[in-house]
Formats: C-alpha cells, structure tokens, sequence
C-alpha cells in the first residue's frame, strides 16, 4: 500500500507502529475495491487509525463488517442494549466496567493492563474497532503493542524454549490484574470503597467469572492470514505457563512482557472524540492508562469473531456448566 490518495477512495499514512487511514468518508456507501484495500492495509500493518471518521453507530458497523464477521461480546452484561454488536465503555456503564486504582496518589478510572481481548476463551476474538465518543480532557490513552516484532526480537534461545509452551488464562479482574509481571505498573493499588464509592462495584464478580473455566492457548501462534509468528500470551489473564511453578512462570512471563511492552514496539493513542482504533487481535495486545475520574470517557466497541480456534479448556467443565456463547452475525 502507498501513500496518495487513489481508486480505492482513501490514502495510508505510515505510523512508527501501525498506520493511520486518511481521507475514508463513511458517508458514502463502502466499495468491495474499498473493502479489500483496507483488509489487506490491516494486515499489513495490524492497527489502523481512523482519525474522526466515525459519526454514528451504523458507519462504525459498516467499517467493521469491512474486516470480517462480527460476534457478540461473550458477556452480556456489557453489550449496548439497542445494538448488541457494540459493547459500552463508560457512561451508564461507569463504575461497573472499569478498574478503579490509586497510581501513586492519582486515582484512576479504566486502567487496564496489557491484554488481548477474549483470551479467557476457547476462541479468542479476530479483533476490535473501539470508538472514543466522549474523551477526557487528558490521560485516558489506549497503547498498542506488535507481539509479532516482539516475537522477531526474542533471543534464538527464548524462542526455542517457548516453541512449544502453553499457557493457562482465567478471567479475572481487579487487584489480581493489576499485579501480574508485565501488567505495565507496579506501583498501583485497588482503590478501597471507602476512598471511591465506584470500586464497590467492580463488576467481575463470581457469577460471571464461573462462566468462563479457565483455558490453555499456544504461547507462540502463526497468524493464519499472513503466516506470521506472534508472541500470543496475555499478560493479564495468565496465571502460568502449562508445566511450570508460579515463581518460574512469572519470571518467564516478565521476560516476554519485557519484549512486548518494549517502547520501539508500541503505538500510544490519544484520542479525539469519533476516533475509531482497529486492532489485530491475533498480533497486538492493548493496554488502557485510565483517566481522572472526574472527567468522561465513553465509548462503543465491536468484535470481529475469532478465526484462530487455539485453545482447549484447562479441566473439563462440570456437567451443568453453560458455556458463554460466541454468537456471529
Ligand atoms: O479503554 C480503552 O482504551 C481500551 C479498552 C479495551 O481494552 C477494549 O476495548 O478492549
Ligand atoms: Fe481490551
């Protein structure tokens, strides 16, 4: 792909990591020559920018079926209720959805540490177009990191060694997050309910946690469009990797995490409202910085149904587990 504007109706701006999209008005219908110069831009660079190109839910539906089948978000609870392709961020969902925690003395809304969406599945999603509608009037940035770079730059040894290693992930939110090896910060803690009323509600409680058993997924995948290799761990989400102590497996999973959260690795965003960010899910994990929480951050976000089957549950599920479903349009 290059630079300049042409048949296609939209021209691509290389960033350091990723690229940003120009000149793309979703006012107009979306061409099949359109669609198949964005596709094959996507997998050239595995997060693309849309600089206030989205103005309403139905364009941003329209951009994301340009990447694929969509699926509903395994859980429910977060899917907008007129539109069940998009999940919320923020606004009614505020104090339920989001991680409250003291980074120092700032408290932070939405912190979230590095991970690759839906990893806690059989079926980790293809990927993600998140739309800021309202942003803060600073902090609140989405960093992006290339796990496919990432896996370029690991020494011949580490490669080896993690060739043929699995790991297992569970869902799990707050404190334990938060504190992983690679989670991006080491310095923060939950806030308690006593210093802000929202952290009373984290809404990851057992009963959604229970439907989700914990999985096991290749550490090293090859990208099934482009035949790559990226580095598929989640740093949240990981409790160990398959067939070693948690000291081990921690002191391992730091040393990935060192690769991937490498700056030369990864895109900050800060966003402008109407934003979209598209991410590759099956190479880029993502992180959020959180925001003060006096301020708003809202947003909609579509998944791209998985196309990489990888993982298998970690112990067979009791007998009346009712799977969470992973429903495509
Ligand atoms: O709030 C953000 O910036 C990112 C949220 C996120 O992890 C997601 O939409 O998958
Ligand atoms: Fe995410």
């Amino acid at each position: 792909m290059t630079n300049g504007m042409t048949a296609v109706g939209f021209s691509v701006k290389p960033m350091r990591v990723g690229a940003e999209i120009v000149g793309l008005d979703l006012e107009k219908p979306i061409s099949d020559a359109t669609r198949a110069a964005l596709y094959a831009t996507w997998l050239e660079h595995g997060i693309l920018l849309f600089r206030e190109a989205v103005k309403t839910n139905a364009q941003h539906l329209a951009l994301s079926r340009c990447f694929g089948k969509l699926e509903m978000h395994p859980m429910p609870e977060i899917r907008a209720k007129d539109e069940p392709y998009l999940i919320e961020l923020g606004g009614s969902r505020r104090g339920s959805a989001s991680a409250y925690v003291y980074d120092g003395d700032q408290l932070r809304e939405g912190r979230l540490p590095w991970h690759r969406d839906t990893a806690y599945t059989l079926e980790i999603c293809k990927g993600a177009l998140l739309r800021l509608v309202e942003v803060p009037p600073k902090d609140g940035e989405t960093l992006f990191a290339d796990s496919q770079k990432a896996y370029d730059q690991l020494p011949e040894a580490t490669k080896q060694r993690i060739d043929k290693l699995e790991f297992k992930a569970t869902l799990r939110m707050g404190p334990f997050q938060q504190s992983r090896p690679g989670a991006l910060w080491h310095s923060v803690r939950p806030a308690t309910p006593e210093e802000f009323s929202g952290s009373a509600q984290l809404w990851a409680g057992k009963e959604i946690i229970n439907r989700y058993p914990s999985v096991v997924h290749p550490v090293v995948i090859q990208h099934p469009e482009t035949g790559r290799k990226s580095l598929y761990i989640s740093p949240t989400y990981i409790d160990t990797f398959i067939g070693m102590d948690q000291v081990e497996s921690d002191a391992l999973l730091a040393e990935l995490a060192g690769y991937l959260a490498d700056p030369s690795n990864v895109y900050a965003h800060h966003w402008t409202p109407n934003d979209v960010m598209l991410w590759d899910n099956r190479r880029f994990l993502h992180a959020a910085m959180g925001f003060d929480p006096q301020y708003h951050r809202t947003g909609l976000r579509t998944t791209l149904a998985g196309a990489l089957r990888s993982g298998r549950y970690f112990a067979k599920p009791a007998e009346d587990f009712l799977p969470a479903a992973n429903i495509n349009d």
